[in-house]
């Protein structure tokens, strides 16, 4: 999930067979598309594999109707991790704004989707123009207790990772959840196992 034009279908066509249309205009997917990501594309087992399913994309406002994304929204609640795709290359709006008013729009539509695991996933880091974009995506994940997770369509940079990532969370590893402190003092959102469960 993520605004219109954060690279969504990109990911999608990068990590499976799936063609989705790919255009630099908004709500180029009109409707969710699956595509099966297989760990064998990657060097991986063949035998892993999960299935990624792209949908419009979302908009302030998307939990009142506006725009496509949220008519969606409910085909996703079967899903079991939410990857939330922050485009760093974005002169406009900074990370920590985008990731506010897509979380926003989930929380106001469906307390389902707000309970699961979500990890943020900076794209277009070829493009990345401004190096603060970069450290406050890493702040943001920080906040978060999760690993940043940076992706590129065009260099590929970063989808090996994230695709082994999901497959390991989807079997009951961690994920890009960052390892349980020490300190027991502090509880962490991950010790159960379920990881990259967000706050
Ligand atoms: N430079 C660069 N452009 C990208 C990347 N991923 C997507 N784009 C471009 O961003 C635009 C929107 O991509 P798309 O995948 O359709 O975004 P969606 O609306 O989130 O599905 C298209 O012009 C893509 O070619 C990337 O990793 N790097
Ligand atoms: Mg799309």
């Amino acid at each position: 999930m993520g605004f219109p034009n954060a690279g969504k279908s990109t990911l999608v066509s990068c990590l499976s067979a799936a063609r989705p249309k790919i255009a630099d205009y908004p709500f180029t997917t009109l409707e969710p598309q699956l595509g099966v990501v297989s760990l064998d594309r990657f060097g991986g087992d063949m035998l892993d594999s999960w299935v990624i399913a792209d949908i419009p994309g979302l908009i302030e406002g998307a939990a009142g109707g506006a725009g496509l994304g949220i008519q969606f929204l409910r085909h996703v609640e079967r899903t079991r991790v939410l990857l939330h795709l922050v485009d760093l290359s974005d002169p406009i709006t900074e990370p920590a704004e985008a990731v506010r008013i897509i979380e926003g729009e989930v929380m106001a539509f469906s307390p389902v989707l707000a309970a699961k695991p979500r990890w943020l996933v900076a794209t277009k880091l070829d493009a990345l123009q401004d190096e603060d974009r970069r450290a406050a995506f890493e702040a943001l994940c920080a906040d978060r207790g999760q690993k940043p997770v940076f992706i590129s369509g065009v260099t590929g940079e970063g989808l090996r990772d994230l695709a082994f990532a999901v497959n390991a969370m989807l079997k009951g590893g961690p994920g890009f959840a960052i390892e349980a402190s020490e300190d027991w003092d502090t509880p962490r959102p991950d010790r159960d196992g379920t990881a990259g469960e967000i706050r």
